[in-house]
């Protein structure tokens, strides 16, 4: 995996950049500079490693996979790279000798927040999975300006800054001003019977450019070099030089900032459909963009589309970029001039799907009217798609309309995306085991009935090169020590680790890596000014905030704790920190008072000087990727508490095993194959099953008799009711047992309140035992074997995308 660069032409490398770039020498670089400087030796490393791997592809000819989605949490890529590349140290000690310091060049780099959370960062791991398994693959995405916005919290509020990334992130980019593309808005359709049949015509369209740019993902140990190509939207036709030239510069400005405005910013809701003009037009934008762009690289290679299918895999991550099953059909049907049957024939085979929730507020319904005027080609495709599969459900179900209306793309004035998706779909995969029998239980179970091949399930992973190796070193160098090097590329081998569970020396290395990763972690926070105490427990709980995931559940936990303590202070508890991390969707009221709620009782409890010993809370402000990087490999204890049947899989519940914490959870997602990994000695499940959850809500849930029952939720709800940090929190009080709609409670907290809190204290005794505990760890570490982000891409290549196995 060492690079056989020597520290001289590294050093020739980067002296050129400096030199080319600023006019300047070693003496005069400042750190920005010489992180450019690195950035640029790097790409151009990168790049000629790509032109080999692109022959050989060529050559091949192999089916390509392009991944579409909205989001692509790709975190910094320096690090990234030349670990991947192999010159972390050879960088590391050519710039001491320079006197920089290779992790300060890191911090330099911002961390681009192109997504919100799960969806985003799957596909970032996604794509390190491809390019180390050397398949070829590019990522669309659009380059929005501000990324995710940046979280304060004032006085318990949170505050949404803007993310200004590009200033250092855009080194990263390589701009393809040759392959830029028009992306075609409004207007109206005009259909004209010819002597060669329909003519189809877009009329009086406002068009947009669309500049790819290019940023470069190297595979580990590996020929493969991944491209995530990201859109701009460009306007320079607009500029209209008649009010520029009579000095109306607001005016000529105008219209190009119109169209600008796509790129602009990220949608910064996670799991929340927003059915807004500018959203939808962000979607057709990347799509269309990069339809073309895949048609003309494959007629560039073959010159035919007739083989499509059998060279081209296209794949939509959820359904935001579900619009290119139209546009693909449309490219095919008007400029290419394939019969309705063949196109739709082609798309089918090479379009797939993979829903990412069963949320109902997540799933895009689309209001026709919208669509027919901002896009009324694509529309009236979809009428097309909507039609011939309505007539095709009729001969199945003759007179089922009830069944057909619910299929149909089309219905009641709305377009479902959902549907459109499983109607142009090879295939259809949920995220977990549990999430995809209840895709094909629920929101799909028609189409299910209809071809139960088209659905599969492939369980999401890690790039654990970048979550356990890059972020963890120093575990990385125990597995190296104890199962050799190859787990970095075949994660398999991870199990091989089980073989030291009696290993009483490897057992207390675990144990000092991890508090050394605590004292890390202390030091990063104390340089922010906050103090937590690398002996206690870390509990941690790092997500987007959402009602469906419960931090409010964690907190009852902590205030019921907090109660005991007040009553007897002298009461036995190990030290503890709850540490939080989450953003808000800035519009998410119910989500923004559950941060106050942590940061008041945060406040609370410092002010105590004996029960803070026990027990802190701190809420981590604006949590992302880089500090995921410092946080999870310093969490004793991984809290995956949402209500059962609701998450679809999770992924830092991975990120967090694989690190050795242990997980206290539901049977929720990805931690019922968790569970199944590590077996019930290695993890704590409490509360409701999936099946449980749904038929608490057929008997009819109330949380009031909880309240009224149960001692423990009784003292900790008045608590809240009460207020405290001279702060109420009526409003949450008023969620649990009323709620808006008179449903209070509505994910539960207080139904699996009592078994959380059960077992939360198992928890604490089982830590008790460190040697045991040590154990619980490693069993985590090994049993994370099957959550790589390698192996959900080798089940994507053999059962979606139909690509033979290349390693
Ligand atoms: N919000 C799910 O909720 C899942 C990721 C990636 C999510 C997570 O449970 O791990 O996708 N869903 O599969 C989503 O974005 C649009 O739906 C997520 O990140």
């Amino acid at each position: 995996m060492e690079s056989n660069m020597t520290k001289e032409e590294l050093r020739a490398l980067i002296e050129n950049k400096l030199s080319r770039h600023y006019g300047i020498s070693i003496d005069e670089a400042d750190r920005a500079q010489m992180y450019k400087s690195c950035a640029r030796t790097i790409l151009e490393l990168l790049s000629e490693k790509r032109t080999k791997f692109n022959q050989k592809i060529k050559e091949s000819q192999a089916k390509k996979v392009y991944y579409l989605c909205m989001e692509f949490l790709v975190g910094r890529s320096l690090k990234n790279n030349l670990y991947n590349l192999g010159l972390e140290d050879v960088f590391r000690n050519v710039l001491k000798q320079w006197n920089f310091d290779l992790e300060d060049l890191y911090n330099e780099e911002p961390d681009p927040g192109l997504g919100n959370g799960g969806l985003g960062r799957l596909a970032s791991c996604f794509m390190d999975s491809l390019a180390t398994l050397e398949y070829p693959a590019t990522g669309y995405s659009i380059c929005y300006e501000y990324g995710l916005f940046k979280q304060k919290i004032v006085d318990g509020w949170q505050m949404e800054l803007p993310d200004i990334w590009l200033p250092g992130g855009h080194v990263w980019l390589n701009q393809r001003n040759d392959l830029v593309c028009h992306v075609r808005f409004n207007g109206h359709v005009e259909e004209n019977w010819t002597d060669e049949g329909l003519q189809i015509k877009h009329l009086n369209y406002d068009e947009i450019e669309a500049v790819p740019y290019d940023l470069m993902i190297s595979g580990l140990d590996s020929e493969g070099v991944a491209i995530l190509r990201l859109w701009r939207a460009r306007d320079l036709n607009n500029f209209d030089m008649s009010s520029f030239a009579s000095g109306d510069y607001d005016r000529a400005m105008t219209e190009k900032m119109n169209a600008e405005v796509i790129c602009k910013v990220l949608y910064p809701s996670d799991n929340h459909f927003e059915g807004k003009t500018l959203r939808l037009k962000q979607q057709y934008f990347l799509v269309s963009a990069t339809v073309q762009d895949i048609i003309a690289e494959h007629l560039q290679q073959y010159e035919t589309l007739d083989n499509f299918s059998e060279k081209v895999a296209i794949h939509i991550n959820d359904t935001h970029p579900a619009l290119c099953i139209p546009e693909l059909m449309r490219i095919l049907v008007d400029d290419y001039h394939y019969s309705w049957q063949r196109a739709y024939q082609l798309v089918k085979k090479t379009v797939s799907y993979t829903n990412h929730t069963v949320l109902s507020e997540a799933l895009e319904k689309w209001p026709e009217d919208l669509i027919k005027g901002q896009l009324p080609r694509i529309y009236g495709i979809m009428k097309g798609l909507n039609e011939s599969y309505c007539q095709e459900l009729w001969k199945r179900y003759p007179g089922d309309w009830e069944k057909i209306e619910r299929m149909s793309i089309i219905s009641h004035g709305q377009v479902r995306m959902a549907n459109l998706c499983v109607i142009g779909s090879s295939h259809v995969n949920g995220v977990s085991k549990l999430h995809s029998e209840i895709i094909q239980k629920h929101i799909f179970s028609d189409y299910y009935r209809l071809d139960t091949k088209k659905f599969i399930s492939v369980t999401n992973g890690i790039a654990h090169r970048r979550w356990l190796c890059q972020s963890n070193p120093l575990l990385s160098q125990l597995l190296d020590d104890c199962i050799g090097p190859d787990y970095k590329k075949d994660a398999s081998q991870l199990g091989k680790f089980r073989n030291f569970y009696e290993n009483k020396e490897v057992l207390s290395r675990l144990q000092a890596i991890k508090q050394a990763n605590k004292i890390r972690f202390s030091n990063q926070l104390q340089q922010n000014g906050i103090v937590i105490d690398p002996q206690s427990i870390f509990v941690v709980q790092a997500k987007r905030l959402h009602e469906y995931k419960r931090q409010l559940l964690n907190v009852l936990k902590i205030i019921s704790l907090y109660l005991d303590l007040k009553d007897e202070p002298n009461l036995s508890l190990p030290p503890q920190t709850f540490l939080f991390a989450a953003k808000a969707a800035p519009g998410y009221y119910s989500a923004k008072e559950v941060i106050r709620l942590i940061w008041n009782l945060s406040n609370e409890i410092e002010k105590d000087a004996t029960i803070r010993e026990k027990i802190r809370v701190v809420f981590l402000e604006n949590y992302d990727v880089t500090m995921a990087e410092g946080l999870l490999p310093a969490a004793d204890v991984s809290e995956q508490i949402s209500l059962a049947g609701k998450e679809a899989s999770g992924t830092g519940n991975m990120k967090m095993m694989i690190n050795g914490a242990l997980t206290i959870g539901t049977m929720d997602g990805a931690n019922v194959e968790i569970y199944e990994a590590v077996g019930k000695e290695n993890i704590f499940i409490f509360g409701m099953t999936a099946e449980e959850v749904e038929n608490k809500w057929k008997e009819g849930y109330a949380a009031s008799s909880y309240y009224h029952n149960n001692e423990k939720i009784h003292r900790v709800v008045e608590y809240l009711r009460h207020g405290f940090n001279g702060e109420s929190f009526e409003s949450i009080y008023r969620y649990l047992l009323v709620g808006d709609y008179g449903i209070g409670d509505p994910y539960m907290c207080l139904a699996d309140f009592e078994s959380y809190l059960d077992v939360y204290k198992e928890l604490l005794e089982a830590y008790h035992a460190p040697f045991r505990w040590s154990q619980k760890a490693l069993i985590n570490i090994a049993g994370a074997e099957r959550f790589a982000a390698d192996r959900s891409i080798q089940e994507y290549t053999n059962k979606i995308w139909n690509i033979p196995t290349l390693v």
